[in-house]
């Protein structure tokens, strides 16, 4: 695939979700400048400076390298009291997108992140994909460039990493054991997402990405929403009740017909590349 720089990747705020569906699925990304109006990300920015403070069993302080991160069950939070945020989550345009691009079951918007990285000279993290495979609608609420980390990706890589988790899933596999951060050296330089305040980035985790450096003065603050095909997959799946325990555990066949399988053709995993 030719080389994509990030012009190729905008869709403007008034085009229909099928625009953005058709560059996730060609790319794995997509980048929508201004996707909130100035007044709903104000709105949106208060609201996540609240939380901060807000005591409540809907938001979990994570460790986090470079800065502050806050994990949010929307399923547990009353949805009155952050309606900024609300609005953006519910948001019909996302729901189309979510709905057209995978066709099972979702939780949708079910879980969000907010992270403030203020640390600089580290990487927010390195070339991965997530193992937990997620949509995520991704939103700057600072001016981000490169010099405050902006996110990373080679767009086009998602579909051998779908290949490379189908191979390991059904192998049993766990998905707390994927490789996830193995990648071949050559597999292109990454494309710096940059974008106003506003701006919202797309995207299936299934696309090889990074956070940026945030350089010495300068911090990044982001808001991302995580959609996710039910059942949930988790890293510990519950034991005896859950097909993907089940899956996981010793007592899989196709763990042992693979092993045998894999001696005989000598079938390896899938190459991960841009395609
Ligand atoms: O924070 C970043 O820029 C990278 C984020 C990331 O790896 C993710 O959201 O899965
Ligand atoms: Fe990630």
């Amino acid at each position: 695939m030719a080389k994509q720089t990030l012009s190729d990747l905008i869709v403007s705020r008034d085009e229909s979700p099928d625009r953005v569906l058709s560059l996730l699925r060609t790319y794995g990304i997509a980048a929508i400048p201004n996707y909130l109006c100035a007044s709903d990300l104000e709105a949106v920015r208060g609201e996540c400076q609240t939380l901060d403070h807000e005591k409540s069993e809907a938001i979990i302080e994570r460790d986090y390298h470079c800065g502050r991160s806050l994990l949010i069950d929307r399923r547990l939070w009353n949805p009155l009291e952050h309606p900024a945020i609300e609005k953006l989550a519910t948001a019909k345009y996302l729901q189309a997108i979510a709905a057209g691009f995978c066709n099972k079951k979702l939780a949708f918007n079910y879980q969000f992140l907010v992270t403030r990285e203020t640390k600089s000279g580290v990487p927010i993290t390195g070339l991965h994909y997530d193992r937990l495979l997620t949509l995520k609608f991704f939103i700057y609420l600072l001016d981000t460039s490169k010099e405050n980390g902006a996110f990373e990706c080679v767009p086009g890589t998602h579909k051998s990493v779908e290949a490379t988790r189908a191979y390991y899933v059904k192998r049993g596999v766990r998905l707390f054991d994927l490789p996830n951060f193995q990648l071949p050296a050559e597999i292109g330089d990454p494309i710096a997402m940059e974008g106003a305040a506003g701006t919202m980035l797309v995207f299936t985790t299934d696309i090889v990405h990074q956070g940026g450096v945030v350089s010495e003065g300068h911090e990044r603050w982001v808001l991302r929403l995580h959609t996710r095909a039910k059942p949930l997959p988790v890293y510990s799946p519950p034991p005896w009740i859950s097909r993907q325990w089940w899956r996981e555990s010793a007592v899989n066949p196709a763990r042992y017909y693979y092993r045998f399988r894999d001696k005989l053709t000598r079938e390896s995993p899938p190459t991960i590349e841009a395609q």
